[in-house]
């Protein structure tokens, strides 16, 4: 039976953004394994599979539910054995805690100030006033007090990435010599400002930007398919 994913939507359908769920997109396409996209727009994800406080990515394959894209990872490595594995053992999973710690720490709060008015506009109207509610408690301010406050520039998403930039000096990707789980957990961070933010804040001309271009072009483009929000 083909495994389900439920993905988070704007009001296209066919509009994928969610970081979270691009690192589950990839996880799956790395070990090749065929999943049939649910699509869930804010307002149902609370819900999915019988759930009250759910976040997506959610997936289903046969009986088992699982849900956070860490977990997804960790259980398609332990089911799926004789695929390509998303981490390099144990110490590759606890290092890859660190590397969701960061990036959801320095990394997303610079693209959340990037995209997060452009997300808004996306949505349908009921997911709108949700993501309104929720959003304006987070950042303590109305999303158009947010869209003023934070330059459209992408200074200091490069300063948080730094650290990447430095690590691809000497490897081509966070996993070595080729991707593993952790690369898409960055990835995902990008991807989500790829997809939603109209203004070109995406890296330029330098490690970060050939690594991230290296990515959307693997598995037969599947990052590259959902197309960028910029037309620069
Ligand atoms: N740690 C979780 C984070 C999941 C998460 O925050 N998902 C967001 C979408 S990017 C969500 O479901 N948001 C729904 C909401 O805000 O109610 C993971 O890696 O899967």
């Amino acid at each position: 039976m083909t495994i389900r994913l439920y993905e988070l939507c704007g009001a296209d359908e066919t509009h994928l953004f969610s970081p979270h769920c691009w690192k589950t997109r990839l996880s799956f396409a790395h070990k090749g394994l065929d999943f049939q996209t649910v699509p869930v727009p804010f307002t149902k994800v609370a819900s999915l599979e019988g759930g009250t406080d759910r976040k997506v990515p959610v997936m289903r394959d046969g009986e088992t539910v699982v849900q956070d894209s860490f977990e997804i990872a960790k259980y398609l490595d332990a089911t799926y054995r004789d695929t390509p594995p998303l981490f390099d053992g144990e110490g590759g999973i606890a290092m890859t805690q660190f590397v969701i710690n960061w990036s959801q720490s320095q990394v997303h709060p610079e693209v959340a100030k990037l995209c997060l008015f452009d997300i808004y506009s996306a949505l349908a109207p009921e997911d709108q006033a949700f993501f309104r509610m929720t959003r304006e408690k987070i950042f303590g301010m109305t999303l158009e007090e947010c869209d003023q406050k934070f330059e459209k520039n992408n200074a200091g998403l490069m300063k948080a990435l730094l650290p990447l930039e430095l690590t691809l000096k000497t490897q081509d990707f966070i996993g070595g010599d080729k991707p593993l789980f952790a690369d898409y957990v960055v990835f995902g961070a990008l991807q989500w400002l790829r997809t939603t933010a109209k203004n070109d804040v995406m890296p330029k001309d330098n490690r970060v930007a050939d690594w991230f271009e290296r990515l959307l072009d693997m598995y037969d483009g599947a990052g590259r398919a959902v197309p960028a929000a910029c037309a620069a």
